[in-house]
Order: C-alpha cells, then sequence, then structure tokens
C-alpha cells in the first residue's frame, strides 16, 4: 500500500490531500501551533529549573504549552481538578516532574487517559545556594523518584525518562504528537540530522586539533 501526503495550502488548519490505493481523499490537519497541546506540571517551584528543559525543547518546536505547580502531598484536591482541567482543555500528553517520593506522576496518570510523561528529579535542599558544588542532594541521588515513576502497578502505567532529563521529556512528546501532525515529523528528522552533523562537526575538529588541544579547548 501507498501512500502519499501532497499539502495544498500551508495555512491553519492545513488540509491535505492523501492518495492511498489509487484513491484520493482529503483531509483537515489542525494546526499544532495555536492552543496549549502539552500540559507541564511539577511538584514544586524548587523543579522548576530542571523542567524547563521540557519546555525549552517544546519552544523549539514551536508546540505550545501550559506550566503549572501541582504537588501531589501538598495540594491533593488540585489533582483530580488538573487531569479534568487537561483533557477539557484538550492537552494530548501531561509531562510530570517530581522529586523525592515522586507521587505526582502516578496520581495524576490514575486520573486520566492522556499519556504521562514522568521526570525523576534529583531533589536537592539547599534552596539557598546557587552553586552546584554546596547543594546537598537527596541520600538516594534521584533514584528513589525515578523507582517511584518507573515502577507504577500493572494497569497504571507511566513513561519515566533519566533523572533530571526533562528534556528527554519533550523529545519523546514530540515523536508522539509526530503521529497526528506530519510537518512535526519533518521537524523531527531534521532534529536528528542536526545532531548527526554536530558530532560529525566535533569530530573533525578533534581530529584536526588532537585530543590534548580538543580537551583543553572544551573543558576551559
Ligand atoms: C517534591 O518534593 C517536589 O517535586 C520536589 O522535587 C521535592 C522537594 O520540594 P520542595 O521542598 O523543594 O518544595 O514534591
Amino acid at each position: 500500500m501507498q501512500r502519499y501526503m501532497i499539502s495544498i495550502f500551508y495555512c491553519v488548519p492545513i488540509i491535505v490531500a492523501i492518495i492511498d490505493n489509487n484513491l484520493i481523499y482529503f483531509s483537515i490537519i489542525m494546526s499544532y501551533t495555536k492552543k496549549p497541546l502539552i500540559g507541564i506540571i511539577m511538584g514544586s517551584s524548587s523543579d522548576s529549573k530542571i523542567m524547563n528543559d521540557a519546555a525549552e525543547i517544546l519552544d523549539k518546536f514551536k508546540i505550545k504549552h501550559e506550566d503549572q505547580i501541582i504537588s501531589a502531598h501538598r495540594t491533593p484536591s488540585r489533582l483530580e481538578e488538573y487531569a479534568k482541567h487537561a483533557e477539557n482543555m484538550g492537552f494530548k500528553i501531561i509531562i510530570a516532574g517530581a522529586g523525592g517520593a515522586a507521587h505526582l506522576p502516578g496520581m495524576i496518570a490514575s486520573h486520566t487517559i492522556l499519556p504521562v510523561i514522568g521526570v525523576p528529579i534529583m531533589v536537592y535542599n539547599d534552596k539557598q545556594s546557587k552553586k552546584l558544588e554546596n547543594m546537598k542532594f537527596s541520600s538516594f541521588g534521584g533514584l528513589d523518584s525515578l523507582l517511584s515513576i518507573s515502577e507504577m502497578p500493572n494497569g497504571s502505567p507511566v513513561v519515566a525518562v533519566g533523572i533530571n532529563k526533562a528534556g528527554n521529556a519533550g523529545i519523546y512528546a514530540m515523536k508522539i504528537l509526530a503521529n497526528e501532525f506530519p510537518e512535526l515529523k519533518k521537524k523531527l528528522k531534521q532534529y536528528k540530522l542536526d545532531q548527526h552533523d554536530s558530532v560529525l562537526k566535533e569530530s573533525e575538529s578533534l581530529k584536526k586539533q588532537g585530543l590534548s588541544k580538543f580537551v583543553q579547548k572544551k573543558f576551559k
């Protein structure tokens, strides 16, 4: 079976002609740039710096998102309200970050059928200090949060990315959305090509300068 998509109008909504087994049919693809499609939530304002990596990816791909703080432990009643709000808003995906016992992603998933991508966050408890070396990390270095999110019981899955890897949550969300929005598929392919090119560029420069000079320059 052969499938082609021809974009007729590059405006919103986009109308595409789909040629499938010699049959032509038209389909309207709504633009993904007009309204928030993703809800980003986090358990505390202290998670915001890490969760911003997810927002940056979404912004790069021009996907609107709505960002909120919802604490599973401190604002439990808001959890259920938020799940309803996310569905009413037409969000396609929720990205939820939390540290420590990290119940937020799992609890949100239990209130909605929307896919939830959980970001385990390594908690630090010296909020006054801006210097990384002065921060005191939680005893389990984020493993507590990773296990809380990934070890959801049967029937209530939450996808977990690596500890503090909110950017990956953003990319994964783009991959899910790309099934619905062909333009996003193209952008993801380009993103991969850019990654490839940037490794080649670095490798060329390493080869040219030699390892010791390269390291001196890169880590100065
Ligand atoms: C979790 O507790 C939050 O997600 C955060 O990562 C952690 C610490 O919260 P704060 O004490 O910094 O507010 O609920």
